[in-house]
Order: structure tokens, then C-alpha cells, then sequence
């Protein structure tokens, strides 16, 4: 990569920094509720080689020439958002976020980068989450000439990628930012937010988590599958306060929010959705609930078409996920396969059947996995295609070699900043 950098640039990169990808063990599509979930940072990941410029640009290369366009930007530029998104957007996500964080929008730093990425793309593995930190380091390091600090944390960084990665369109939680920079080697990583909290998650010895790809992909921010759930679950959380009398239920834009103000346990949760969240309202049924002004605050852009939503499904999947994360954690601590198995199952059996969010490849592969003897397999990352994490006995393994397995995952460590 350095003599690739020299040969295109011709001069030497002066820091490289390297980010995981990650694989969600259990706690899917509840980030952006408020609530926690249990992901490993993987061993493919993104390395960004950049050296500063005295020239007033941005210039960018990606080793995959044939696939991604080089890509070159003027400054001072004014970018703050695009949507669909072309692959150097998740790049300037990182390096916005951190020209706003840090004050420094009108000292924008002329940049050369050079771009590689071992994750498959649109996977659920979180290739994009991994640009844009990656991104947000190598610009930090750039202005500042330093990386991580005490006023300049691994949180304050995770959180800032988090929102940055927004102007992409999506209305992502933190999971994936927060995986890729605050793991640590050798341990998944309990994620807690609002405010950020996380701690590592030992896997018994005998767990061995293996990650298949199930031949399908999709681009969350080109189509508006995952933003269309964000709405679905914010309308459940204020139909929800609001039926409650929960004390500025409006300003609910997650389903924790109704817990944490109601203090109500998640299994009266569950009752209450059943009862006080319709299946599938209209627009109209909609407004005739929580009122036009609400639900024209909680769209996005791309969700303004939605006619209905499935706000009960959307609601019961997100609480019963919550507790399977916390019975999972569990289940951990005690070396407890068979029940992480069962926990894996049926989050899978839940993201497809009340999320709408699986796809035929991914059941395939996860009866197929299933079949095979695996102790649990669920799809990973946000859906519609991309890869399965299964559990495998390391005393019993099971034989996958019939399927298209990508790797055997070990935690790795978070984000990493090297200066030449
Ligand atoms: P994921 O589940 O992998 O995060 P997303 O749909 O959120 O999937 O993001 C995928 C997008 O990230 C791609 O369409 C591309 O724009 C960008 N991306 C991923 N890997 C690379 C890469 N190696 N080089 C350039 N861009 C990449
Ligand atoms: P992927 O599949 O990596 O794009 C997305 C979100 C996560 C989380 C999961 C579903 C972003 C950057 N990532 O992941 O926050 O909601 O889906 O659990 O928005
Ligand atoms: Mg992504």
C-alpha cells in the first residue's frame, strides 16, 4: 500500500490508519431505540494511507480502481450531506463530521488518501461505518497532528461518527461506529447509549461464530427499506407515551423512551403493544393518533411516500430484542451455548417475520445452516440480503464446508492511528 500511495501521489503517506468491520452477534435494529446491543469488531476492515497537502484539495484513490472512481474535491468546500450516496460521500462523512466537531471549517487541510477495504460492501458487516471512522481519524490526524486524546476520546469519536454518517440519509443508531473504534482485542463488546457506555463481553471458549454470505446485497442508503423501520418505531413510541400520558411524549423518537419514563419492564411492554399499537395504521389512522404536526417531525425525506406502517410488529420486535440481548449477555457469562443459540434463532425468526427485514437468500442460508447441526444462526446487520453469524460448538463443529462460509470471527480491536 505505501509504494501504491508513492507511485500514484508521489510522496510518502504520513499516517495510515486501519478499521475493523463488525459482526452483530445478538440486539438487531434496536440502536436507533435507545437500546443495547452485543457486536464484534472483525479481522477485514478499511486502511486509509493520507498525507497532508499544501494544495487546497481533497484527493482520493481506492486500490479498487476498476470498481471506484478517484474522486477530487476543492476547498474550502461546503459538502454536508449526500443522498444516495456514492462511496467517497462516506469518506467526507467522516472528514465533515470532524471539521464541525472540532471547529475547523474554515481551515480545511488539503488531503491525499488512499483507500482499501477487505469487507464485502452491502453486507451487513458494516463496510460503510468502517469508511467513515476510518475517514474521521485520518482528518482528525491531519488537523490536529495528533490522534486520540483525553479531550479527544474513543466515545467522543464513536459519537460523532454516529451522527455523521447520517448525512448519508440513513437514521442510523451507533452500533457500528461504536464497535469498530471502542472494541477491545479479544472480546465482543457490550454497547449501552444516550450516553455511550460500553463494556467487553467475554465468549466462552467453546463458542466459535462463524459469518456465511448469503449471494444477496443491498446499499442501505440507496434504498428506504431501513429508514421506513426508524419511522415505524417512532410512531410506535409515541403512541405509546402519548396512550401512557407519558410527560412530553412528542419529543419520543425511540422506544426505550416509553420505558424509561413509564418505568414499565419490557414483558408489560410487550403486552401493552399488543394492545395499544395498531397493526398496521394508515396515514390518516396515524394523524387521528398522535396528530399531522407529530408525524410530519418524525419522516425522513425518503419515508414522506409511506401510506401505512407496520407500527406493532416494528415495536414487539425491538422490546422482545432488547431482552434477548440481555439474556444473551447472560447466557455468556455462564457458558451457556444452547441458550445463545435459541437467543440467535429467534432474533432471526423475529427480524424475519415481524421486521420484514431478511431476504429468501439469507433463510436459505440460515435453514440450511440450521440444518446442518449449527447451535444458532441469525442474519447480521440491518437485512435484505447480505451475511448470517451462526454458533458452532468448537468440541461438535459443525460442517459448513458445502455453504459460502467468509470466515471463523475472533474479536479484534477497535480503530488504530500509526504515524510513519
Ligand atoms: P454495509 O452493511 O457494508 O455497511 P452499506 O450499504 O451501509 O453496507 O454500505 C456500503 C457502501 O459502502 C458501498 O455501497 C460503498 O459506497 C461503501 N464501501 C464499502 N466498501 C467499500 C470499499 N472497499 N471501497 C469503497 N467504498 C466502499
Ligand atoms: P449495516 O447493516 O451495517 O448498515 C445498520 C445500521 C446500524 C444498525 C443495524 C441494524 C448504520 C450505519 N448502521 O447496519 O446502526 O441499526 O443496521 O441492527 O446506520
Ligand atoms: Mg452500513
Amino acid at each position: 500500500m505505501e509504494a501504491k500511495f508513492e507511485e500514484i501521489y508521489g510522496v510518502k503517506p504520513v499516517y495510515r490508519v486501519k478499521c475493523p468491520g463488525r459482526v452483530n452477534l445478538i440486539g438487531e435494529h434496536i440502536d436507533y431505540n435507545g437500546y443495547g446491543v452485543l457486536p464484534m469488531a472483525i479481522e477485514l476492515g478499511t486502511e486509509l494511507l493520507v498525507a497532508p497537502i499544501n494544495e487546497s484539495k481533497i484527493e482520493m484513490r481506492n486500490v479498487e480502481i476498476e470498481k471506484y472512481d478517484p474522486f477530487t474535491m476543492s476547498l474550502p468546500s461546503t459538502w454536508s450531506g449526500a443522498s444516495p450516496p456514492n462511496w467517497f460521500d462516506y469518506v467526507l462523512c467522516g472528514w465533515r463530521g470532524i471539521l464541525d466537531s472540532i471547529q475547523q471549517a474554515d481551515q480545511q487541510k488539503g488531503m491525499l488518501i488512499l483507500m482499501k477495504g477487505t469487507i464485502p460492501p452491502s453486507s451487513g458487516l458494516s463496510s460503510s461505518s468502517s469508511l467513515v471512522c476510518a475517514a474521521a481519524l485520518s482528518t482528525l490526524a491531519i488537523h490536529t497532528g495528533h490522534g486520540f486524546t483525553e479531550k479527544y476520546t474513543r466515545e467522543w469519536l464513536a459519537d460523532l461518527c454516529a451522527k455523521a454518517e447520517q448525512m448519508i440519509g440513513t437514521c442510523g443508531g451507533g452500533m457500528d461506529q461504536a464497535s469498530e473504534i471502542l472494541s477491545p482485542k479479544g472480546a465482543a463488546l457490550r454497547i449501552d447509549f444516550n450516553p455511550l457506555k460500553s463494556k467487553p463481553v467475554h465468549l466462552p471458549n467453546d463458542a466459535l461464530f462463524v459469518v456465511l454470505h448469503s449471494g444477496d446485497t443491498l446499499n442501505k442508503a440507496a434504498s428506504s427499506h431501513y429508514n421506513e423501520r426508524v419511522i415505524e418505531c417512532r410512531i410506535a413510541a409515541q403512541i405509546l407515551g402519548k396512550h401512557l400520558n407519558l410527560p412530553e411524549w412528542t419529543n419520543f423518537r425511540k422506544l426505550k423512551e416509553v420505558q424509561d419514563k413509564s418505568g414499565k419492564d419490557l414483558a408489560e411492554l410487550l403486552e401493552l403493544v399488543e394492545s395499544v399499537v395498531p397493526v398496521n395504521p394508515t396515514v390518516d389512522e396515524v394523524i387521528a393518533l398522535i396528530g399531522k404536526e407529530n408525524l410530519d417531525a418524525l419522516l425522513s425525506d425518503n419515508t414522506r411516500h409511506m401510506k401505512e406502517f407496520k407500527a406493532q410488529a416494528r415495536a414487539w420486535h425491538c422490546y422482545g430484542e432488547a431482552k434477548r440481548v440481555a439474556d444473551f449477555e447472560e447466557a455468556c457469562k455462564n457458558g451457556d451455548l444452547i441458550a445463545m443459540g435459541k437467543l440467535m434463532n429467534q432474533s432471526h425468526d423475529s427480524l424475519k417475520e415481524r421486521y420484514d427485514c431478511s431476504s429468501p437468500g439469507l433463510d436459505k442460508l440460515v435453514n440450511e445452516c440450521r440444518k446442518a447441526g449449527v447451535l444458532g444462526a441469525r442474519l447480521t446487520g440491518a437485512g435484505w440480503g447480505g451475511c448470517a453469524v451462526v454458533l458452532v460448538d468448537k468440541k461438535h463443529p459443525t460442517d459448513l464446508s458445502h455453504l459460502h462460509v467468509l470466515f471463523e470471527s475472533s474479536p479484534c480491536e477497535g480503530i488504530t492511528l500509526e504515524k510513519f
